[in-house]
């Protein structure tokens, strides 16, 4: 059974996905019309699908395998754990070494005033933590009545009722009737699409004191937290200007609310250094992390805590915990994928290296007629389609039509790259070669020249 995958033709492959798996954000109906692709191995950079087509994947997965694929070591270390202590909980005053030895590493790598993390298996149950732990932070202060945390529309924390109401997209607050109470949102810090006439740095403070203005109209005293995403991901990679976070950081710490930088996309290297809040020059009381933490090797997140809310925390018993919080598999597996990162320099070679490259490279794409803005931050990078590169006009035609018809052509030009509406986006592994780059931009140049043509053979160049 389990050789499954390697025996069967891709369209038996794909009936059988159809007729008994659903997929996530997918209509499974859609799907079923033409097949899943299906991805069989993996190396490097390099995925190979079940026809044998290889493709550099410019998304690590779904932006977590920082290391790259097929690192030898994370298996043995996973099955050398599962030998030795497949599972046990850390619940009732209890603890196992896996656990242990990564919480410390954890604290290692992280700024000097977060020493404690709590843990889950995601991002989203990381998230749904930090709701429940800020409201009880607050409530353990004497100050039950805080508890309204801002968020920014087209913010993305995940799936679960709690996180997806701490994001801002609005197709997933229509399915089940979302936000949860006492999560108010703000708008985001995307210039290109809302900048106008300011300049970026005049809009990133325009858009920070919408964080004031929140905290005004509600009063300080019921106001828990704030939290984004360092640069947005999934909203398209939003590079925020540079007086954004510091402002940002300004207010809450004027107004006494805390912090939270969800870290889960940002973390363990992406930006260029350990975590993105290092890169946008910021101090969160609470960092969300996921995704890289294990390179997506196993399912594992956490939410990392400064020694102020980890103190008031540990003084109280926090009635929350999921089954598998600090599973020792996962753990053991984060904790190699961290000493790998570490030891063989990886984030210091995207700070010092492949990043530099990588923005040199990327940012020719801009001259691409249509191409509105590119830009990167360490590897995570998107370009806006443009009918009209010099307004930075969007399409008349419906968001995401240019988007999906150039994702399409990347596909057959042998480049996984996502987009987000009109935007396409990259966060390839962290051990992406310069050549391995060269590829990248060339296959995204070719898959661009591509929806060029395509949209004005189809009339769709017309500005909206
Ligand atoms: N926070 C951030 C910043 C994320 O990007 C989560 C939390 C939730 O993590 P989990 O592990 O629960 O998925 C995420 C996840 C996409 C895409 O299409 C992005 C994510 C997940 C799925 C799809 O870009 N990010």
């Amino acid at each position: 059974m389990n050789m499954l995958t390697n025996h069967l033709p891709t369209d038996e492959l794909q009936k059988l996905d159809a007729a008994h798996h659903m997929h996530p954000f997918t209509s499974g109906t859609e799907l079923a019309g033409k097949g899943a692709r299906v991805i069989t191995r993996a190396k490097g950079v390099t995925l190979t699908d079940s026809d044998g087509n290889e493709m550099l994947d410019a998304m690590a997965g779904l932006w977590c395998v920082n290391i790259g694929y097929g690192r030898d070591e994370l298996a043995d270390a996973a099955a050398r754990q599962m030998k030795e202590l497949p599972y046990y909980n850390t619940f009732f005053h209890t603890t196992h070494v896996p656990a242990i030895a990564l919480s410390q590493k954890l604290a290692e790598l992280t700024p000097p005033h977060i020493n404690n993390v709590f843990f889950a298996s995601s991002g989203s149950e990381a998230n749904d933590t930090n709701i429940r732990l800020v409201r009880t932070y607050w409530a353990e202060k004497g100050h039950p009545e805080k508890k309204i945390i801002i968020t920014r529309h087209n913010a993305y924390h995940g799936s679960s009722v709690g996180s997806a109401s701490l994001g801002g997209m609005k197709p997933m607050h229509a399915h089940g009737g979302l936000p949860i109470p006492d999560i108010h949102h703000i708008d985001e810090p995307n210039w290109y699409a809302a900048g106008g006439d300011m300049s970026p740095e005049d809009f990133g403070l325009e858009r920070a004191r919408q964080l004031e203005t929140a905290i005004e109209h509600y009063g300080a005293d019921r106001v828990a937290a704030f939290i984004g995403e360092p640069v947005q991901g999934a909203g398209g990679v939003i590079i925020p200007p540079e007086t954004y976070w510091p402002e940002i950081e300004r207010i809450c710490r004027k107004h006494d609310i805390l912090l939270i930088a969800d870290e889960v996309i940002c973390g363990f290297g992406r930006t260029g250094k350990w975590f993105g809040s290092e890169t946008m020059g910021i101090t969160p009381d609470i960092m969300t992390i996921a995704k890289g933490l294990s390179s997506g090797y196993a399912p594992i997140g956490g939410s990392l805590l400064s020694d102020e809310v980890a103190k008031v925390m540990n003084d109280c018993d926090f009635a929350h915990g999921y089954t598998y919080s600090g599973h020792p598999v996962a753990c053991a597996v984060a904790l190699e994928n961290l000493r790998i990162l570490d030891e063989e320099g990886i984030v210091d070679r995207v700070g010092s290296e492949t990043a530099p490259y990588a923005k040199e490279k990327w940012e020719s794409l801009a001259d691409h007629p249509l191409v509105g803005e590119a830009r990167i931050i360490g590897l995570m990078g998107s370009i806006a389609l443009s009918p009209d590169p010099a307004n930075r006009a969007p399409f008349k035609a419906d968001t995401g039509t240019a988007g999906l018809i150039c994702r399409e052509h990347c596909f057959n030009s042998g480049l996984v790259m996502r987009h987000v509406g009109d935007r396409m986006v990259i966060s390839p592994p962290l051990v992406i070669t310069k050549d391995e780059i060269d590829t990248l931009v060339d296959r995204a140049w070719q898959a661009l020249d591509k929806t060029h043509k395509d949209l004005k053979d189809k009339g769709l160049m017309e500005a909206g």
